[in-house]
């Protein structure tokens, strides 16, 4: 990837990253629920959301701000969602958890474990049936593919030969429980032969290996005409859920990931090879900076819904 390439993603996970310290810091200052964040994960989105065309779709999972961010999500359409106002993305009543933006091909956001897995297999075959190109790309987590519905989701894609771009982001947690605990195998691309499908495991702290890894993936499922496995290994630097004291997980397998932190290793070698100065680089902090106060200004200043709004654009 060149170098314009590499500072744009730098600035977009940097964004993610300020997004989410902020619903954090909401939350803990009782202005907005509780979220789930996905700091650590900012590499694995921007790296396969960027190898998505425009028409492509998206469903995600409860840790999806970094998906929304990195295909372009307004930020303050996104925090005013998240401390569910009216000028949110689902007019305040997603929350953090359920948010879809179709205008960006976020068709959904599943707050049920693996929920995501069975609708983007369904997803991807309305998109046939309508003689759509283009992928479906559904994001879950290693504690969703331990799910019954990963194997019928996949099997079923596989069979029919939707064009589904799963992706498992393997954070190591499942909740409160460490993966260890849940799989014999290290691996779940492994689990891809089993479907008669391909995968790849690639680290997911590194930006370019996982842009590359997912466009490689997006090309293959084109000339098999057959869904791709990708797993991007992370870590889930911050707990499940805003609030967790995380005296879970082991300080020093924390701390062996947080210095492979997927922002500060773009951001060294940017500024290691000499492609990035520090003018620059204060430069992208301060608009990241000014970008997440204005939306926290904006979602502020958003109202509550009426009350009449209650059940308007709801099911059931
Ligand atoms: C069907 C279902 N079971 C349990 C839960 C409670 N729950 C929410 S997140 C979570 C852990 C999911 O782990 P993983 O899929 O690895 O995603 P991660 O949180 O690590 O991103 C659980 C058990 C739920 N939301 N839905």
């Amino acid at each position: 990837m060149n170098t314009e390439w590499m500072i744009e993603a730098l600035e977009r996970m940097m964004l993610i990253r300020a997004h989410e310290e902020t619903a954090a810091a909401l939350q803990q200052a009782g202005r907005a629920p509780g979220s789930c964040t996905a700091i650590g994960g900012e590499a694995s989105a921007v790296g396969v959301v960027w190898a998505l065309g425009e028409d492509d779709e998206i469903l995600t999972n409860h840790r999806s701000a970094g998906h929304l961010l990195a295909r372009g999500a307004d930020p303050n359409r996104l925090l005013a969602e998240i401390m569910g106002r009216q000028d949110g993305y689902c007019g305040g009543k997603s929350g953090p958890l359920h948010v879809s933006a179709s205008e960006l091909g976020v068709v959904l956001t599943s707050t049920i474990v693996g929920g995501e897995l069975a609708l983007a297999t369904g997803v991807a075959l309305s998109r046939r049936m309508a003689g759509r190109e283009g992928v479906v790309a559904c994001f879950f987590g290693d504690g969703a593919a331990c799910q019954g519905r990963f194997h019928e989701s996949v099997n079923l894609a596989a069979v029919w030969g939707l064009p589904v771009l799963y992706v498992c982001e393997n954070n190591h947690w499942q909740a409160f429980v460490h993966r260890d605990e849940t799989m014999l195998v290290d691996s779940i691309a492994a689990r891809a032969p089993g479907y008669g499908i391909e995968g790849a495991r690639v680290d997911g702290t590194d930006v370019i290996a996982v842009h590359e890894a997912a466009r490689h993936a997006i090309a293959r499922i084109a000339e098999t005409g057959r869904p791709y496995l990708l797993e991007t290994v992370t870590y889930r630097l911050r707990g499940h859920f805003e609030p967790d004291d995380m005296a879970y997980v082991d300080p020093q397998e924390h701390a062996s990931w947080a210095a492979r932190d997927p922002i500060d290793l773009l951001r060294n070698r940017l500024v290691g090879s000499g492609a990035l100065d520090r003018a620059t680089l204060d430069g992208i902090e301060a608009r990241v900076a000014r970008r997440i106060s204005m939306a926290e200004a904006f979602a502020s200043a958003s109202p509550f819904p009426a009350p009449e709004a209650l059940t308007t654009h709801v099911y059931a």
